[in-house]
């Protein structure tokens, strides 16, 4: 399959259900909905979502499956959002630029900042508990929300941040960093995939099989997003000699090398396909996001 048309057609039907699913800058909330939509439509590659509709097609490819899962691939977009939204905050990475534009604190403030990412990390859950998702069952529908929670908060992604927060500037080894990872952004990546197999209602063996996938895609994504940093920070290098290295901070290839940490994402991503083994062709998708993974370069 050509990923990047996939890519593109997913993306498109992502959008436009965001779109559909954002609150509008309306009314008396209008400036702190305006700073929420500045940064959900920022440019995102839309990856959590996708992985998530990639996951409910896996076991059942039927549009009606593809329409049913759209609130809950939406909801990990908002949620998603909300980190980035708060991880820029001066109190945390203090970043003026995401995704090539003025960070949402540079622009609205930072309580307002802080309200968006509150606001967006809410509506989440209130689009999977709420009347667009009215179409899966209730039982289901708890399922989802207390493991996107579950993935999100203090044993996932929030811990994770807050592990790396504690642990900035030391020199932390391979078993930390593999934890803080699996937490801060894989959590949320497995729960996208693994939602997606809840709302088609994946059997135990078939849930199993797709944590698995995310869990591997998750560590795959971290060390390539580790080396794209290191590509970006040479070539910034090369316009500005003398600009400043964030050296205090331990990725990938600080432990291991550029070379090894780009043989690990792949040997990640081979087993991310071979958890893939008792799916048919409907997990062809899952499969090209594993390799597209690896092979992005942004
Ligand atoms: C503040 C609670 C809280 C959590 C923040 C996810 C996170 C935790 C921080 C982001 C820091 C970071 C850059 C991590 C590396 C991996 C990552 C999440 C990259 C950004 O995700 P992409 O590439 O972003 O999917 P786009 O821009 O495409 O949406």
């Amino acid at each position: 399959m050509e990923i990047r048309i996939y890519l593109d057609e997913q993306r498109q039907l992502v959008e436009e259900r965001l779109a559909r699913y954002m609150l509008e800058p309306i009314g008396v909330f209008s400036q702190h909905i305006e700073a929420m939509r500045y940064s959900l439509f920022a440019g995102g590659k839309r990856i959590r979502p996708i992985l998530c509709l990639a996951g409910a097609a896996a076991i059942n490819s039927s549009e009606n499956t593809r329409n049913l899962a759209m609130p809950v691939a939406c909801a990990f977009e908002f949620i998603h959002t909300y980190s980035l939204i708060h991880d820029d905050l001066p109190a945390m990475d203090d970043d003026d630029l995401r995704r090539g534009k003025p960070t949402n604190h540079t622009v609205f403030g930072e309580a307002a900042a802080i309200l968006a990412g509150d606001g967006l990390l809410t509506l989440a859950f209130e689009l999977v508990s709420g009347p667009a998702a009215t179409g899966i069952a209730d039982k289901s529908r708890l399922r989802l929300i207390h493991t996107i929670a579950g993935a999100a908060g203090s044993l996932g992604m929030v811990g994770g941040q807050s592990l790396d927060m504690i642990h900035a500037g030391e020199q932390i080894g391979y078993d930390e960093l593999r934890h803080i990872h699996q937490s801060k952004t894989g959590a949320l990546i497995t729960a996208s995939v693994v939602c997606g197999g809840i709302v088609a209602g994946a059997d135990e063996k078939q849930e199993r099989a797709l944590k698995a996938y995310g869990d591997n895609i998750g560590l795959a994504f971290q060390i390539v997003d580790d080396l794209l940093d290191i590509m970006a920070t040479t070539a910034e290098l090369g316009k500005s000699a003398g600009s400043d290295i964030k050296s205090d901070k331990v990725t990938y290839p600080s432990l291991f090398g550029v070379e090894t940490s780009h043989t690990m994402a792949k040997e990640a991503v081979q087993e991310a396909v071979a958890a893939l083994a008792p799916f048919d062709r409907q997990a062809d998708p899952l499969r090209a996001l594993a390799h597209y993974i690896v092979d992005r370069k942004k």
